[in-house]
């Protein structure tokens, strides 16, 4: 990483125990990463992204801080960016996804947390992420317990914003969720000093369904016979969406579409022919939380597709752009957003319907249904996702796992043994 000691510094980081964390990060996305074949040659951009993770970006919103601008950090894909990026501010994910932050969290948190929780909170009490130095204000949701109540604890010294989002998807739901969306508009032109405007946020509408349509453009490219891409690389950048700057993000990710394009004309995959296809579904996998793809890749089988937030979640069904009053842009705002299907919703079938939907159009032989260990939601939700897959006919295994390597072995053994069957 360039040197950014100074910046580091000024930041009030701990910066000798960051130091620890810029030595591990280069040599295991080296060892996840850099030792794959063939691979696209537009992935350069991203992977000079992920070297400088904690330079670049921030850098770039330190900047745009002293032009005046705001930096807010969020934690949840139900938290509009649009509304953000209308106001002239940045929004920028924070979720934790290295072990590094864990024991953080757990100084504060119970040990019974989930790893995304306890290293969101680690990363900023240890003082060892520049993001959470950068952001001027976090925006919480009301999504599940651990995060519910760890946002008190992060609301302590930072201005905290936590959105109340309902838990279940009627039409009372979605209005009462616009309406919140218009409590964070308001909140954002407070914070900024800037108005929001109805062409400001059609503007940002568009920004970010842009970004939604080159990851969906991405995507399928996966559903090709021939994968011309592995399931790591899109991974990354899946993980790189929540934080770097959308136009240029979308740019360099239709970039490297163009030269997958080409890849399927000639027929390139990534992967021997009759590679096992998996798609994955379940709790987040936030940046650098990289080794179930390296696990599953390194098994003889491809991962094609991610029914998740750092995944298809994040980029399907784009916000309509006909709205022309604030009103009505916070109502497709709200319509938009209330199709992710969190775990924190009830009833949740649409979710089980999407697993299926997607195991078909993205051609997979088998399904993983990930669970971030503590995450009680999806654990839950696995029973009736198990019982639907087997029904349809696709096969399933549930796996539970956390940011540690212990269980590397043993998730090696039997993802093996999964994808033998398949
Ligand atoms: S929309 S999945 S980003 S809440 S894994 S912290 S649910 S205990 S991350 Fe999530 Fe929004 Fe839902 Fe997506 Fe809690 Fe579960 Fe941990 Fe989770």
């Amino acid at each position: 990483m360039a040197d950014y000691l100074k910046m580091w510094e000024d930041l009030g980081m701990d910066v000798e125990m960051h130091n620890q964390l810029c030595e591990i990060l280069p040599q295991a996305f080296g060892d996840v990463y850099l030792t794959q074949e063939n691979r696209p040659e537009a992935m350069d951009y991203f992977n000079f992204v992920v070297a400088e993770i904690h330079g670049v970006r921030p850098a770039e919103l330190i900047e745009h801080q002293k032009k005046g601008g705001k930096v807010f950090g969020t934690f949840c894909l139900y938290v509009p960016d649009e509304v953000v990026f209308a106001a002239g501010a940045i929004a920028t994910g924070l979720c934790g996804g290295s072990q590094f932050w864990v024991p953080g969290g757990e100084k504060v948190l119970p040990v019974n947390t989930c790893p995304l929780i306890k290293a969101s909170v680690g990363a900023r009490l240890d003082r060892t992420c520049p993001f959470f130095r950068i952001a001027d204000m976090f925006v919480g949701e009301t999504t599940c317990d651990g995060k519910k109540k760890a946002y008190e604890i992060l609301g302590e010294d930072v201005p905290m914003h936590v959105m109340n989002l309902p838990q279940m998807k009627r039409r009372k739901d979605i209005l009462a969720w616009a309406e919140e969306i218009r409590d964070f508009i308001k909140v954002v032109e407070d914070f900024t000093g800037n108005k929001v405007t109805e062409e400001s946020l059609a503007d940002s509408i568009r920004l970010i369904n842009a970004k939604r349509t080159a990851l969906a453009r991405l995507y399928d490219l996966r559903k090709n016979e021939n994968i011309p891409i592995s399931g790591k690389d899109v991974l990354v950048i899946s993980q790189i969406a929540f934080y770097d700057d959308p136009t240029r993000f979308t740019e360099k990710v239709n970039k490297l579409c163009d030269e997958l394009d080409q890849r399927v004309k000639e027929g390139v995959s990534v992967f021997p022919k009759g590679t096992k296809r998996i798609l994955l579904t379940g709790t987040p996998l936030a940046i650098p939380n990289w080794k179930l793809h390296h696990i599953i890749e390194t098994s003889g089988a491809a991962v094609v597709g991610e029914e998740m937030c750092t995944g298809i979640r994040y980029f399907e069904h784009p916000v309509d752009e006909t709205a022309t009053t604030i009103d009505g842009q916070a109502e497709a705002l709200a319509e938009r957003y209330m199709n992710i299907n969190c775990a924190c919703f009830t009833p949740n079938d649409k979710r089980i319907d999407d697993i299926i939907r997607l195991a078909k159009e993205y051609k997979a032989d088998g399904v993983i249904d990930v669970n971030l260990k503590f995450c009680e939601l999806y654990d839950t939700e696995g029973y009736k996702v198990e019982r639907a897959l087997k029904e349809a006919g696709i096969p399933i295994l549930g796996i539970e796992t956390d940011y540690t390597d212990s269980d590397a072995q043993q998730l090696s053994t039997r993802i093996g043994a999964f994808v033998e069957m398949l």
